[in-house]
């Protein structure tokens, strides 16, 4: 982290929107639409909820008992009717929702009318096996279209989508299948990865055998011919939608319903459940995609993400689409089967808003600029970038290479908070490094543990001070775990980001305060790859760092103590590695593992992992006068 903080301090460069961004941008005047905004959060929002279609309206916008928030009470709304029957009704029936491109180069296009009605015939089915409002349904599948359309199915009826990330392993799909309860699990037998079949259903057979609560599989089957189902339990994906109805009414929900559990890494080995609902995550999707994005009817929408992740949820599925926009969403990897896989889907669909990760661009700044150079990227407008902190040298490459005049919108933002909460609009002045200002409606700073606000350019914590209609409602089945986030420092929201302010007001974001790590932008919690590996027989005990790395931002490196008789091998490091990809998947596995005598811990027993951290970095591990060993 050190060099990263650095650069990112030294960063001064400031680039200001061209004449033609300006021209297009709905908001023209960030500061003064800013200002209006928070001196009344409420009114802003409501005004962004009356651009959407609601069965019966709010009596009250939001009810904030801290820290428990209800937004547009009273009312009934479906995000589904928002995303599909507004658009259907129009021009925009025959208008393309949905690109999607394999990783062999196989094109499916879906109109919004037939994603209407694919998600309709879901929707019936669904109802067919019984499932109703309140329900949970795992999704457990590659990045293919019927992710997106067993999500909207879901949540057309009021049942609740958890989508499992297809790259974890069967414990992990099974905790979290058991945390849910969930009666459906919705499979594919295979995905594929740089031109290798990954099984999926074996994972899902493994995963099933400890989850009692599951009562059908239902299984896309992408390979030929079709593998082998155990009926009544297993169904085939085509021929449970087969005979279904092309129409289903949109049920008509309580705003505060849940329309999705999306697990996702914390302090502790447990994944928490983040929960959000119809109203207000509808209301928070669309107003920032539209603005952020500035998305007009004729773009071509392109993000990276896999709706396996937060970012999938929100901006493949729910925000593009109640936004009517044209999604691209391609399989695969940015480099595979060459890296100008992106650049060419770029020129080949004219895409005008890419949406994409800084540990991406990093990877493919290895591969040098004559890549993006061979396509034309004339038709690109608007870039975004996500998941991690983007250093100004990725910035000012992705800049460069698409054309030097298209911003960048640095977007920050959480699993919990659903939507983007920190950046720039196209028309606000970028600094490369920082995700800038707060979104219209959010008020944000950097405080001090006791909740004071901090002068410019001192580092501390990222706190929002209101709610918001998009945060997140609760942790399921954990209502503990919630009020965490509002009640560690008083008075607001604590991100778990450090962060500090220039005299711009622009913020910086630095990385997690805690023990979050993100991986290639891939959020994972030290304890969970610690608890995978003490899982293996020669471990006794294990800590877990987050070190900087020059493409994925931060890479895994584990310190453990062997058992009592176990000698290192590299037979030994391999098969420990092994354990934890079985346990968690692939993006847990430490790139590195060092065998310790001991480690850092605290009188309480409490490891000391920034004490390993300092010292792995050659730092100064600041007060350590409550280690024990
Ligand atoms: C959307 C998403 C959340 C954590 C967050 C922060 C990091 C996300 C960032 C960023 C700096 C950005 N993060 N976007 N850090 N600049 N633009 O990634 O959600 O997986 O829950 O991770 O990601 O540390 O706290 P999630």
């Amino acid at each position: 982290m050190g060099d990263k903080i650095e650069t990112l301090l030294k960063e001064s460069r400031t680039y200001h929107p061209t004449a033609k961004t300006k021209a297009a941008a709905y908001i023209q005047d960030y500061e003064a639409e800013y200002k209006k905004s928070i001196a009344d959060p409420e009114g802003f929002w409501s005004g962004m909820a009356k651009q959407l279609e609601w069965f019966t309206p709010w009596h009250t916008v939001l009810e904030w008992n801290y820290p428990w928030a209800k937004w547009f009470v009273g009312a009934t709304c479906n995000i589904t009717y928002n995303c599909l029957d507004r658009h259907v009704r129009t021009w925009r029936k025959n208008k393309v929702a949905l690109i999607w491109v394999g990783e062999n180069d196989q094109e499916r296009v879906f109109t919004y009318g037939e994603l209407a009605r694919q998600v309709n015939r879901c929707a019936n089915a669904l109802k067919q096996l019984g499932l109703r409002k309140g329900d949970r349904v795992t999704i457990y599948l590659p990045k293919i279209p019927e992710q997106v359309v067993a999500m909207l199915a879901c949540a057309r009826i009021g049942v609740v989508h958890s989508v499992v990330y297809s790259g974890f392993s069967a414990p992990a799909l099974a905790s979290r299948v058991n945390d849910a309860e969930a009666r459906l699990v919705i499979t594919a037998d295979v995905g594929y990865d740089r031109g290798k079949t990954i099984p999926l259903k074996p994972v899902v057979d493994e995963a099933l055998s400890h989850c009692p609560s599951v009562e059908h599989v239902v299984v896309v089957r992408r390979q030929s011919p079709g593998w082998e189902l155990a009926a009544p339990k297993e169904i085939d994906w085509t021929d449970w939608l087969h005979s279904q109805p092309a129409a289903c009414e949109a049920e008509q929900l309580d705003a505060e319903t849940p329309l999705y559990i999306l697990y996702t890494s914390g302090t502790t080995g447990k994944p928490k459940g983040v929960v959000h609902v119809h109203g207000g995550y509808m209301v928070g999707t669309y107003a920032t995609t539209k603005y952020v994005f500035d998305l007009k009817d004729d773009d071509v929408y392109f993000c990276v993400a896999d709706p396996g992740w937060v970012t999938g949820h929100s901006y493949i599925v729910y925000g593009p689409l109640l936004n009517g926009a044209t999604i691209l969403t391609a399989e695969g990897k940015p480099d595979y089967p060459n890296p100008g896989r992106w650049w060419h889907l770029i020129e080949r669909y004219g895409v005008s808003i890419f949406y994409t990760t800084p540990t991406a661009i990093r990877l493919l700044m290895r591969y040098g600029e004559d890549w993006p150079k061979k396509f034309d990227l004339s038709t690109l407008r608007i870039l975004g970038s996500v998941g991690e902190p983007i250093n100004p040298e990725a910035w000012e490459w992705f800049h460069r290479v698409t054309g030097g005049d298209k911003p960048i919108m640095d977007t920050w933002w959480q699993t919990e908070t659903g939507a983007i909460l920190i950046t720039p609009l196209p028309t606000v002045p970028l600094k490369p490094g920082s995700a800038t200002r707060p979104f219209l409606g959010i008020e944000a700073d950097v405080v001090d543990r006791e909740g004071n606000s901090l002068p410019p350019n001192a580092g501390g914590f990222a706190v929002i001070k209101k709610p918001w209609p998009s945060m997140m409602r609760t942790i399921y089945k954990d209502p503990e775990r919630y009020k965490v986030y509002w009640n560690t420092i008083p008075n607001c929201y604590t991100a778990g980001d450090v962060c500090h302010k220039d005299a711009d007001g622009y913020m910086w974001f630095m990385g997690r305060a805690d023990d979050v790590i993100k991986v290639a932008g891939n959020r994972l919690g030290t304890a969970e790859v610690e608890s995978a590996l003490v899982s293996h027989p020669a471990v006794a005990e294990a800590a877990v760092i987050g070190k900087p790395h020059k493409t994925v931002g931060e890479s895994i490196k584990a310190f453990i103590i062997l058992k009592q008789g176990q000698t290192e091998s590299p037979e030994l490091i391999q098969s420990i590695k092994d354990q934890v990809k079985a346990e968690l998947g692939k993006i847990a596995v430490p790139s590195e593992i060092d065998i310790v005598p001991s480690l850092p811990k605290t009188r309480s027993g409490k490891i000391m992992r920034r004490v390993l951290k300092a010292k792995e970095l050659g730092q100064d591990p600041g007060d350590i006068s409550t280690i024990e060993e």
